[in-house]
């Protein structure tokens, strides 16, 4: 096992690595910028060191910086969490060169899901369920427009490098094609230096469900059910769930068998999410995320597996030691992703906390690193605290958030508390009936 874990990462994602690693007995070591010296990831960790000044790209994206904390204060591994370096190929790489652990997949394999292209092939290869599209990158007019032609319209045209939502453009007939594909490759361009983009089928109503997935190094790999992200707002969750109000088990069970089966094919290691969208009864592979998710919670309050235990043991070379017959769902758990926003203009509202509550009670977690007198930077994502309930059925998890969130107290700052409430209270939301578009027409309603 390793002797001391450096987490290169921030706020509450921060801590959570730091709980998990604590329970295992590893110390850990905090890296922050200039402006994040007083935050409580650095507060609670065994050690820290300031690898630079507030913005990103100096410091949490400072790849030599956090290298040398690690050699410094003789780390042996290191965990990313999410967002940063998480899902950079070239770190892992670097990771690996200073003969230090990446918890994480192969950068091989963190490379291949970056590029949506790659990702696509090998998973429609290996059996698993794909949105129509063209095959492959289309590199001009004509491949388009004969692709388009197969595939039937509307189209979305989708950046080979994006992901997130970052790149996409809807071609609704042949006419808007030749406009939307060169606008697309030029922002494609722009945005992430590579002009490839690929066609898809344009699903107009679609959920959005992803299955958590742990692969051992020793080719072992299992799923922990799927999480329902459908509620979003341009391209940032607000709400996710585990399960998905929309699957039966039998759905789960064969979607499970056919997502692991291939990754295993692929001799995918450490946890991983597998993307889908759903729609009339039909699910459709679209992207695969190398890294813990924000949102991975709901998941471990279903199935009670700590998912950075698991990350670290299978870094660590450790077998899962357990089989898919051994993982029981229970229950129903839902994520608020609450964050220093306006809850109707979402203008992001950085500062000082004054007050701060925190909910409790039966079922109720909070994952979060504020604390009365904390400030909140601008410089980073405006994520403060998650807060996860879990129930036995889900319309008693619905109660017990609504509960939640009226205990919840963040005074100081403006954040979305207010807009949880009202989603929570919503009686489409309470049936389960909503697709990716939902949350953009309730907040403009
Ligand atoms: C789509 C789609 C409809 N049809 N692909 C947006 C994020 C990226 N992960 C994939 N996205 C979409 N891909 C096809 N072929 C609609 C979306 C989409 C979406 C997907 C998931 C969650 C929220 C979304 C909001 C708008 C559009």
């Amino acid at each position: 096992m390793f002797q001391k874990i450096l987490i290169a990462n921030r706020g509450e994602i921060a801590l959570r690595i730091q709980r998990t690693c604590r329970e295992l007995g590893i110390p850990t070591v905090a890296v922050h910028s200039t402006i994040d010296a007083e935050a409580m990831h650095v507060r609670l960790a065994d050690e820290s060191v300031c690898i630079g000044p507030a913005p990103a790209r100096d410091s949490y994206l400072n790849i030599p910086a956090i290298l040398s904390a690690a050699s410094i204060t003789g780390a042996d591994a290191i965990h990313p969490g999410y967002g940063f370096l998480s899902e950079n190929a070239n770190f892992a790489e670097m990771v690996a060169a200073h003969g230090l652990t990446f918890i994480g997949p192969s950068p091989e394999h963190i490379r291949m899901m970056g590029d949506k292209i790659a990702a696509k092939a090998a998973m429609g290869r290996l059996g698993v369920p794909l949105v129509p599209g063209s095959d492959g990158a289309v590199t001009d007019f004509a491949a388009a427009r004969k692709a388009a032609d197969r595939i039937g319209y509307p189209v979305l045209i989708k950046a080979a490098a994006g992901g997130g939502g970052r790149g996409m453009k809807v071609a609704p007939s042949p006419h808007e094609l030749e406009d939307a594909l060169r606008v697309a490759r030029a922002e494609a361009r722009a945005a992430f230096g590579s002009d490839a983009v690929y066609l898809e089928k344009f699903l107009d109503r679609p959920r959005h469900i992803e299955l958590q997935i742990l692969a051992d190094a020793h080719g072992d790999v299992i799923h922990l059910g799927e999480r329902d992200c459908s509620l979003q707002r341009r391209h940032q969750k607000l709400l996710e769930e585990a399960g998905s109000p929309a699957l039966s088990a039998q759905q789960r069970k064969d979607l499970g068998t056919k997502v692991t089966a291939a990754l295993s094919t692929l001799g995918y290691r450490n946890a991983g999410t597998v993307e889908f969208l759903y729609q009339d009864g039909e699910f459709a592979f679209i992207e695969m995320n190398t890294r813990l998710q924000v949102e991975h919670p709901v998941t471990e309050m279903v199935c009670g597996i700590d998912l950075v235990r698991e990350q670290i043991r299978i870094a660590a070379g450790d077998s899962l030691g357990y089989r898919q017959s051994d993982i029981h769902l229970s229950g129903h758990a839902i994520e608020s992703r609450i964050t220093a926003e306006h809850p109707i203009s979402f203008v992001p509202s950085p500062g000082r906390v004054s007050l701060y509550h925190a909910p409790g009670g039966l079922g109720v977690r909070v994952d979060s690193a504020l604390y009365a007198g904390c400030v909140v930077p601008p410089d980073y994502d405006s994520l403060i605290a998650k807060l996860i309930v879990h129930a036995p059925t889900r319309s008693e998890a619905i109660a017990r958030l609504r509960r939640a969130l009226d205990e919840f107290a963040v005074i100081g700052i403006e954040t979305t508390i207010p807009l949880h409430r009202r989603v929570v209270d919503e009686p489409s939301f309470q049936a389960g009936d909503t697709t990716v578009h939902w949350l953009e027409r309730f907040v403009s309603d």
